[in-house]
């Protein structure tokens, strides 16, 4: 890509060696391409690519992180049809809400760079689900690159914006968890300057419009040859790799992004004396879609075996299938489909070896499977609590005392859960909430509760930013349909589980400059909402009463737990205060630690303590102490 631009010119000249991660990689890659409008929304792994362009904010880039993904795509979108590099960035969750739009633009293609990064999470450690957003590339015929390294991360977002551009039509990056969040030392080129592009007013309704069946026919004609546009441009640039053996008739290995990593790793696990590394093709794939049907074919007529090593869905081992039963591929074919690799969880060396070992006919001892297996089992169970001093804490401690009080037992009341710290209301000690299932649902989930005729009260729980980025249509539905439930919304004033991020009700004073901050209480109220309150949840009686006079009203009832994230507030203004434990009041009965689970409570050699290095001074354990044995210093 070259620079078209008179724009200031960089004092950055010459190649620089720098400590990034996966995420600050694709962020190079972009700058590096000159990007000019940035949008995304915060999750992990995908959020410290958009945090890293924030750190240093240029007055010709604009930067921002959008209310929800779809947002942010139609902003990328608009960027990209006005001739301009943009990128948008989203874990995968966030392609599920971005992709109504996508698909349009995908058909519509764009002028300028449209890269939609998008970080996956095999394993599901950050908690959400096992979604392969491969499936989306191909749904929307839209080619993906899959970079094998932190290193690969920046030279293939850089590719992604060349690529985009040749082919006028979006593209994506994909990465996993283990390199998004992996560190290495990259060689950073000088960043192409951004084009200093007059932004293209083009009115032309067949291509941006999908006004009549000719109009999206011809779109997606369109769209197909940009995808076969891509597939030679990924040939010409030699993006994928094909290695053939000498010999014909042996093993032949498709391998796609980072697991790539693990293949040296589990080949020197292998006994040499049971096969000949001179008898083995591999095709290495850094861009898994267009899948790369001539290399395919290659692979398929040199080798009497083929193994396909891939996480997740078995979408390259679908195409070789197609091509081997084209080419009426007398071989086998080893990968998930016949049973030897799982389709679930992150892979290592272990299924790289396995499906290796299968390929080439080599039993493995068990002690080499079991010792992996076991690490693999390791790694499930983690438990996850709240901070000292969350205020969720006492929203949760709230809510059981208010049915408590009007003598409603928790397990007949559905409390629906939404994503967010929110969410750890479903753990001891609270058990408050019942489940949880994507940005926003709690509010409609409720809703249904309500119509399958639940005759208890039923509570939706959700946090601000979730509320801004998918909660208010499910409010409106309620309250178009006069829902009888109550909305807990607890505002904590930042997108706190991602690692706080701003939202439109972080106050004026954190925005991005030129920006506003949107009261969400102003926001509510004037809704048309039958009772409405504003609560401090860590004044327990104040919000055990509004909670209280909510379940016994019939409508929709709104109440906004207002009070800033801990970590945050001691960022800002330090901690509140420090617990003191009064020994001589105290009767070891432990109730405050079993109401609260505050960390900082410890009940250790038969003596309650609280831990002044964690302690906020939030109160709320002294709120449940009968003896009064909890004195709290004030400190702000
Ligand atoms: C569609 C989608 N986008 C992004 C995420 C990542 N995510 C998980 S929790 C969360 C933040 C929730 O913030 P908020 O509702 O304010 O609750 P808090 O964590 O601050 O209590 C985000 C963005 C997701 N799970 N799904
Ligand atoms: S980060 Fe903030 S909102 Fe999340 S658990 Fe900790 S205190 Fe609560
Ligand atoms: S005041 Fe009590 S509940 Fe609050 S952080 Fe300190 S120990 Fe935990």
């Amino acid at each position: 890509m070259r620079p078209e631009s008179n724009s200031p010119v960089s004092l950055w000249r010459h190649p620089l060696k720098k400590l990034i991660t996966g995420n600050e990689a694709v962020a190079q890659g972009a700058l590096r391409a000159g990007v000019k409008v940035v949008s995304g929304y915060p999750g992990t792994p995908s959020t410290g690519a958009l945090t890293s362009l924030l750190v240093k904010p240029d007055p010709q880039r604009h930067v921002e992180w959008s209310t929800n993904e779809k947002v942010a795509i139609e902003i990328a979108a608009g960027a990209a049809w006005a001739g301009q590099r943009a990128l948008c960035t989203m874990k995968m969750s966030g392609v599920n809400v971005a992709f109504d739009s996508l698909i349009s633009v995908a058909y519509s293609g764009c002028e300028g760079a449209l890269v939609i990064y998008v970080a996956d999470d095999p394993g599901a450690s950050a908690g959400m689900c096992e979604q392969d957003s491969r499936s989306y590339a191909l749904m929307s015929d839209l080619p993906m690159f899959e970079p094998v390294s932190v290193a690969d991360a920046y030279e293939l977002t850089y590719q992604a914006f060349a690529l985009s551009e040749a082919i006028k039509g979006p593209v994506f990056v994909r990465l996993v968890t283990a390199v998004a969040n992996s560190y290495a030392e990259v060689e950073l080129q000088p960043p192409d300057v951004i084009p200093d592009r007059d932004p293209i007013l083009d009115h032309d309704i067949m291509r941006y419009t999908k006004a009549g069946s000719t109009v999206v026919m011809n779109q997606h004609h369109a769209l197909i040859e940009r995808l076969k546009l891509a597939d030679l441009w990924l040939r010409e640039h030699k993006v994928n790799d094909l290695q053939l053996a000498n010999q014909t008739g042996g093993v032949g290995v498709i391998i796609n992004g980072l697991i790539y990593a693990y293949l040296e790793e589990a080949l020197g696990q292998l006994d040499e004396e049971q096969f000949s590394r001179d008898t083995l093709s591999i095709l290495r794939l850094r861009a898994s879609h267009p899948a790369p049907e001539m290399e395919i074919r290659q692979l398929l007529k040199h080798c009497s075996k083929v193994v396909v090593l891939e996480e997740l869905e078995p979408h390259i081992e679908r195409s070789v299938y197609v091509h081997a039963q084209q080419m009426k591929y007398q071989g086998e074919i080893i990968g998930k489909l016949d049973g030897t690799l799982s389709r679930v969880g992150e892979y290592g060396g272990a299924q790289v070896l396995r499906g290796l070992a299968a390929g080439l006919d080599i039993t493995l001892p068990e002690k080499q499977t079991r010792l992996f297996d076991e690490v693999e089992a390791l790694a499930t169970d983690r438990p996850i609590t709240t901070c000292a001093g969350c205020p969720h804490r006492g929203t949760y401690m709230a809510i059981n005392r208010a049915l408590k009080n009007l003598k409603l037992k928790k397990r007949e009341v559905m409390v629906t859960g939404d994503i967010g710290c929110t969410i750890l209301g479903m753990n001891p000690p609270f058990n408050t909430v019942w489940n949880e299932v994507s940005m926003g649902a709690s509010v409609s989930l409720a809703q249904g509760f309500v119509h399958a005729g639940i005759k208890t009260p039923v509570i939706a729980t959700i946090g601000d930013s979730t509320f801004f980025h998918g909660g208010m249509p499910g409010l409106l539905n309620a309250i178009q349909h006069r829902v009888n439930m109550t909305l807990i919304i607890m505002d904590n004033r930042w997108t706190a589980m991602t690692g706080m991020q701003v939202n439109p009700g972080t106050p004026l004073n954190y925005q991005m400059q030129n920006d506003h901050s949107l009261d969400l209480v102003e926001l509510v109220q004037h809704m048309g909402i039958e009772q409405f309150a504003v609560v401090d949840p860590f004044d327990q009686p104040q919000t055990i009463e509004a909670i209280e006079d909510a379940l016994q009203k019939d409508g929709v009832k709104v109440i906004v737990a207002r009070q800033e994230c801990a970590i945050q507030a001691t960022r800002h203004q330090g901690i509140k205060g420090t617990m003191q434990v009064n020994a001589e009041k105290c009767t070891k009965c432990k109730v405050c630690l079993m109401i609260t689970g505050c960390p900082a409570l410890c009940f250790v050699d038969g003596v309650m303590s609280v831990d002044p290095a964690i302690c906020y001074g939030c109160g709320l354990c002294a709120t449940v102490c009968k003896f009064d044995a909890l004195e709290l210093e004030v400190q702000r």
